[in-house]
């Protein structure tokens, strides 16, 4: 993942049908996702499995990292580029021991590193995953959200700090209940880099949901920069 990428997209099956899998990856493709990942709770593995196996050659031939939420070692067999874990989903060490017992796919670049990915909900947190090694992070939710039920948002207060502090070393991504229409202040907070679902899996158009968050990103970054 090189430090451009902004905008990290989500094919969650709790909002996509799995016979739209290709449509909507191929529109977030088109978009300007610069990350996939396949989320799938509360769904069989087989199921998870062949989704992937229809979506990651779409990833590829746009040379965008695939990320599987959850399952180490199923990453490994698909052929997947990282895996994203939660905070009640073990050690990294214990997630690439999952993830290098299984058996890999041929289809995989041995060149690219495989990206692991942990969810963070305060500034501790993300510090902590920055000293495990993981290769970024999520944090939030900022806002509560639908599509993570049950969870309370953690606001912006704490993104600018988090960027000083763990996002200029890894990649951060904000995430939780942001939206086109609320991207301003998240970013006006501090944010450089956003996880953005149900606001682009909802719109009519996807990719040009995705394509108005990525240009938002970069135009505010970019600004930032010539401050
Ligand atoms: N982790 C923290 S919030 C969240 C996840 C997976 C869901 C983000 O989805 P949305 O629809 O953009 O709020
Ligand atoms: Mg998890």
């Amino acid at each position: 993942m090189d430090d451009s990428s902004r905008l990290y997209c989500l094919l969650d099956l709790g909002y996509t049908r799995p016979e739209n899998a290709e449509t909507v990856t191929a529109a977030l493709l088109a978009g300007g996702a610069d990350l996939l990942q396949l989320r799938a709770k509360d769904k069989p593995l087989d199921l998870i499995a062949a989704v992937a196996r229809r979506v990651i050659p779409l990833c590829r031939a746009a040379g965008v990292p695939f990320i599987l939420n959850d399952f180490p070692a199923l990453a490994a067999e698909l052929g997947a580029d990282g895996v994203h874990i939660g905070q009640d989903d073990g050690s990294l060490e214990n997630a690439r021991a999952l993830f290098n017992s299984s058996s890999q796919s041929a289809i995989r670049n041995p060149q690219s590193p495989i990206l692991f990915g942990r969810s963070t909900h305060s500034l501790g947190q993300a510090e902590a995953a920055l000293a495990e090694g993981f290769d970024y992070i999520g944090f939030g939710p900022l806002f509560p959200t639908p599509t993570k039920a049950g969870r309370p948002g953690i606001g912006l207060a704490d993104i600018a700090e988090m960027e000083r502090r763990v996002g200029t070393k890894i990649p951060a991504f904000c995430i939780g209940g942001i939206k086109r229409s609320n991207l301003p202040e998240v970013l006006a907070a501090g944010a450089r880099r956003v996880v953005i679902v149900s606001d682009i899996l909802g719109a009519d158009d996807i990719e040009n949901a995705a394509c108005l968050a990525r240009s938002a990103i970069i135009a505010d970054c970019e600004l930032r920069v010539a401050d």
